[in-house]
């Protein structure tokens, strides 16, 4: 033993009196193994923010790649586990065995866990390929809410809708099946998936907006129409799968999403090998640390040879596991820079209440109505008359044949004819002149109606 080597018990107790030390200094704690400001991870809370990768089940037992996965990395993504074909194979037969081990891994490492995607046209399952219309839609909701109710509270983000926007200069919305069950299947999901796992921070994710472009607008304009009409929504995924080049606009892309009252993430970064790929991945971590609403980026996988984009060494580790310029450029520019923190926003914001219950007074309610051939999202804004509510129940009544399949903010007594829709508890208070929302989606034709309110 040469005179410098520790004894395990010694160097165990030099190395709590050094970490207490380094705890002391800086006043920070962070949990799990990585050291702050040498791993991208302890670097990136430092911040205020997490940096994850996209895993594979399938590359869990080599040992290189959990090695790196546990040091570097405080958030995972499922590359493909949680996606519709991985997790419904067949209509309403669930499996969650791959999906679940990812989940597992970035748990039991301390790692928040991104969920990657409950509805993209793309790998879809093949029993859903062939569906169109109000089987597709139902399909689909259903799809969203088993999937959210099963990873309930331990998701941290979820892409709710991925890759719904066409490319080129239209600015608007990608044909396919599910666009074409009506342009509100976009806010159905995000509907259930609020329903099924209210803690769960939802996103719409995209590629190809990495930067102010038409496509980055179309998808803006859809979260500016979703914020003014109350549908949850709380943060927007960038992809950044990148080339030599970033545009010159990627931060202020960000911060006019930010701007709107979202969150924005980097969710699956690759940068394509060449002369620029560690100045644009540093580019790009700036940005996110200059944006105090951008929470964290992910990596889509981990070596150059895992990635999907095959002969590009897109990403920060080489083949053997050894860090990469690029590697270096994005710790360098997560300890470099960025002085502000993102808020800690809770992902439902509810009604300021006043703190005595006010009397009960008069009330009323109105309904907007997306309907599709054989299916309804209703949406029902409840308004207080001139003196405040403590309480309030709606009566609704539907078409012969409607039924109630799925309610959120409110509680339903009933799923047919009269339905009772009962606030619930954040909800039970609306001061004088103020108004809130809830819904429900249902089968067959919508209420055609008013509803009635009553107060208390
Ligand atoms: O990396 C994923 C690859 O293994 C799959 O074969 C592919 C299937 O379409 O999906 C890849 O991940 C995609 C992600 O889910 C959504 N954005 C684009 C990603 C790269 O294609």
């Amino acid at each position: 033993m040469s005179r410098f080597t520790l004894t395990r018990p010694r160097r165990a107790a030099l190395l709590a009196t050094l970490s207490a030390a380094a705890l002391t200094a800086s006043g920070l704690v962070f949990a799990g193994a990585a050291d702050a400001g040498t791993t991208l991870g302890a670097s990136a809370a430092e911040k205020g923010r997490y940096f994850g990768a996209a895993i594979a089940g399938g590359r869990l037992g080599d040992s290189t790649y959990t090695r790196i996965l546990r040091t570097e990395f405080n958030s995972v993504t499922a590359e493909n586990e949680m996606k519709w074909d991985a997790t419904e194979p067949q209509q309403g037969q669930f499996n969650y065995t791959n999906g679940d081990r990812i989940l597992n891994e970035g748990l039991s490492n301390g790692s928040k866990v991104r969920g990657h995607a409950l509805l993209w046209h793309n790998q879809e399952p093949q029993w859903a390929r062939s569906m169109e219309g109000s089987a597709l839609r139902n399909a689909a909701i259903n799809h969203v809410t088993q999937v959210a109710t099963h990873y309930k509270g331990k998701i941290h983000s979820w892409d709710v809708v991925n890759e719904a926007f066409a490319d080129g200069g239209s600015g608007g919305r990608r044909d396919s099946n599910l666009q074409r069950t009506g342009n509100d299947w976009i806010e159905a999901a995000f509907r259930a998936a609020r329903n099924a796992d209210p803690g769960a921070k939802l996103c719409y994710n995209d590629y190809n907006t990495d930067g102010i472009n038409a496509k980055s607008t179309g998808i803006y304009n859809m979260v500016r129409d979703f914020k003014s009409r109350g549908v949850p929504i709380d943060c927007v995924g960038f992809q950044s799968h990148l080339g030599t080049t970033i545009d010159s606009t990627y931060q202020a892309n960000l911060q006019r999403f930010a701007d709107l009252g979202v969150d924005v993430q980097i969710t699956e970064l690759d940068v394509a090998q060449g002369g620029n790929q560690a100045n644009i991945y540093a580019a790009v971590t700036r940005a996110c640390l200059a944006v105090s609403r951008c929470t964290g980026i992910t990596v889509w996988g981990i070596r150059d040879t895992d990635s999907w984009r095959t002969g590009e060494n897109p990403l920060l580790f080489d083949g053997s596991g050894n860090k990469k310029a690029a590697y270096t450029a994005v710790l360098n520019a997560l300890n470099a820079g960025g002085t502000t923190t993102p808020p800690t926003t809770p992902p439902t914001t509810p009604p300021s209440t006043p703190t005595t219950p006010p009397p009960s007074g008069s009330c009323s309610a109105t309904v907007t109505l997306n309907s599709w051939n054989g299916g309804f999202v209703a949406n029902v804004r409840v308004n207080a008359g001139s003196s405040a509510l403590n309480g309030w129940t709606i009566r609704v009544t539907l078409p012969s044949g409607s039924a109630v399949t799925s309610t959120w903010s409110a509680t339903a007594s009933g799923s047919s004819g009269t339905v009772n829709f009962r606030n619930v508890d954040y909800n039970r208070q609306i001061p004088a002149g103020g108004n809130t929302e809830f819904g429900f989606q249902g089968t067959g034709a919508g209420p055609t109606a008013t509803p009635v309110c009553t107060a208390g």
